[in-house]
């Protein structure tokens, strides 16, 4: 299967004729290649996307709107499609893929298809000085959105939504490792009648296909999600060039656990946080405090529940674990399990590379959870973005917060409690950009999503994400 950049409305072959294989992780087979676009390819989709805005920045929103939701009901009628494409691209189980991933990337184009109807922007009565000041809100222009691998099309167009919505015309790259979806969209694209140029999708190592676009002088905004380490790469090459940047990094999230909870309620979704996706979300609660009186208990049953969790081909419906996303990735997680045993941390299920019949060569892994003394361990420190958690008991609410915020990442939390006033101290003081009580990651598109400290900078969803994908003019008018 070859996969080819989407430029102008069509497909083609990388200039350089240079290709990247492409690895299925539940085999360990390459089962197709896809292009490692050069300078002169996003050159090329810089060129339609450039030519393409000034028609696109002028269509009507109602048309806009009607585009992008015909876009969002043509990912919902090819479900299964995209489901098996995803699965087998990235090792999610595809029931995730059909239940989560598919649908919430239809989804973000139908919310910013409605969303950007309903857009406004402020006007002021400088009362006393006989004027007006309206501001207005301008698409940028040509953007970049570079997406990572985890959770491929969900990503992708949380990114392109809105800024197709705000009347940018875009050059976007998915990651290389995960490349199958967004090849897939540009026809859809093309079929809900989306203007040539409008979207170009370019695809590559971040090295060159990447590189190419944070380095390209005119593409005046990136959005992009991805490593810590890659971030700040992206900021030092941006910033002399003042481009806007929205920065979604990594997490090393807490779950802060109390007595007075509800129990069953709190033990399923800890589950789900610490595993879901084989941990490979930026949401995951890596990171699980307990308080003194139910940590035995907890331990306990925690254990029972993961060494439920069947892992297997991601293409059977019973699998809760699927593969990791790539050999290199495994065995970096593999590396931090390591690393826990050598620091004195206690391996209580799981640790281990394992076996999917008929399917030797997947990068499959046992959940593993690793009860640990000190938060100041490596794992604790460290985004380790697999299926691996710790545990570790605490005793009042001031350890815990110290220790839920001693870490240099700061996307989100989640607390398991009943106690109001305890959340509401909680939420005040907790170092992140999101708080989740008694649930977790349960997403409202409106809501402002982003982290502080390493976890990135600038926040994605609803209005801040229209806000992101445009300039603010302000016109002033004395009368
Ligand atoms: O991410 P990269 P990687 C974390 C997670 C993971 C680690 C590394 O801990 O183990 O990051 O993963 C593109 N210019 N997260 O190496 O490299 C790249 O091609 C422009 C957390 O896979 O950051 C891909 O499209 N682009 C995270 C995207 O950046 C560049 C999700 C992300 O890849 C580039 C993924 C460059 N110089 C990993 N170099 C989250 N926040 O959810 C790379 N890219």
């Amino acid at each position: 299967m070859k996969i080819q950049n989407f430029i102008n409305g069509q497909f083609y072959d990388p200039i350089s004729n240079e290709w990247i294989d492409n690895y299925c992780p539940a085999s360990g087979e390459v089962y197709g290649k896809i292009p490692n676009a050069s300078k002169a390819d996003v050159e090329n989709a810089y060129i339609a996307a450039q030519s393409a805005f000034p028609s696109w920045s002028q269509t009507t929103l109602e048309e806009r709107s009607r585009i992008l939701i015909k876009i969002s009901e043509l990912l919902e009628a090819n479900l299964q499609q995209f489901a098996e494409a995803e699965s087998k691209d990235n090792g999610k189980p595809i029931s995730l893929a059909k239940s989560v991933d598919i649908p919430r990337a239809s989804s973000n184009f139908r919310f910013f298809g409605n969303a950007i109807t309903q857009f406004a922007s402020e006007s002021h009565d400088s009362i006393g000085q006989q004027a007006i000041n309206y501001t207005l809100r301008r698409p940028i222009g040509v953007v970049g959105c570079i997406s990572p691998w985890n959770l491929p099309l969900y990503l992708f167009t949380w990114k392109i939504a809105p800024a197709l919505a705000a009347g940018n015309c875009v050059v976007a790259k998915p990651s290389e490792v995960t490349p199958m979806t967004a090849c897939l969209l540009g026809n859809i694209c093309n079929e809900a009648g989306l203007p040539a140029g409008v979207l170009n999708i370019v695809h590559g190592l971040g090295s060159t296909t990447g590189q190419a676009i944070i380095e390209h002088p005119d593409i005046k905004a990136i959005s992009f999600t991805g490593g810590t380490k890659t971030g700040a790469h992206i900021a030092k090459i941006a910033a002399p060039m003042f481009k806007k940047l929205s920065l979604e990094l990594g997490g090393k999230n807490p779950n802060l656990i109390f007595a007075d909870c509800d129990y069953k309620d709190m033990l399923k979704t800890t589950v789900r946080s610490s595993f879901a996706n084989q941990g490979q979300i930026c949401l995951c609660g890596s990171r699980i405090f307990v308080e003194s009186s139910i940590y035995d208990t907890f331990k306990a049953d925690f254990i029972a529940q993961v060494k439920q969790l069947k892992v297997g081909h991601p293409s059977e419906t019973s699998t809760d674990i699927g593969a990791l996303v790539s050999e290199p990735h495994l065995d970096k997680v593999l590396q931090y399990i390591n690393t826990a045993k050598q620091e004195h941390g206690k391996i209580l299920c799981g640790g281990h590379r394992t076996i999917v019949k008929g399917y030797e060569n997947g990068y499959y892994l046992e959940p593993t959870v690793i009860e640990v003394d000190t938060n100041d361990c490596t794992i604790n420190q460290e985004e380790i973005f697999g299926p691996v958690v710790s545990i570790m008991p605490f005793n009042t609410e001031d350890e815990v917060l110290q220790m839920a915020n001693m870490v240099k990442y700061g996307l989100s939390a989640s607390i398991w409690t009943n106690d109001l006033k305890r959340t509401i101290r909680l939420s005040n003081q907790l170092q992140t950009g999101i708080v989740w009580v008694n649930t977790w990651m349960m997403r409202d598109l409106r809501t402002p999503f982003g982290g502080i400290k390493a976890s990135g900078i600038g926040r994605e969803g609803g209005f801040e994400a229209l806000r992101f994908f445009t300039e603010p003019k302000n016109v002033c008018i004395k009368y």
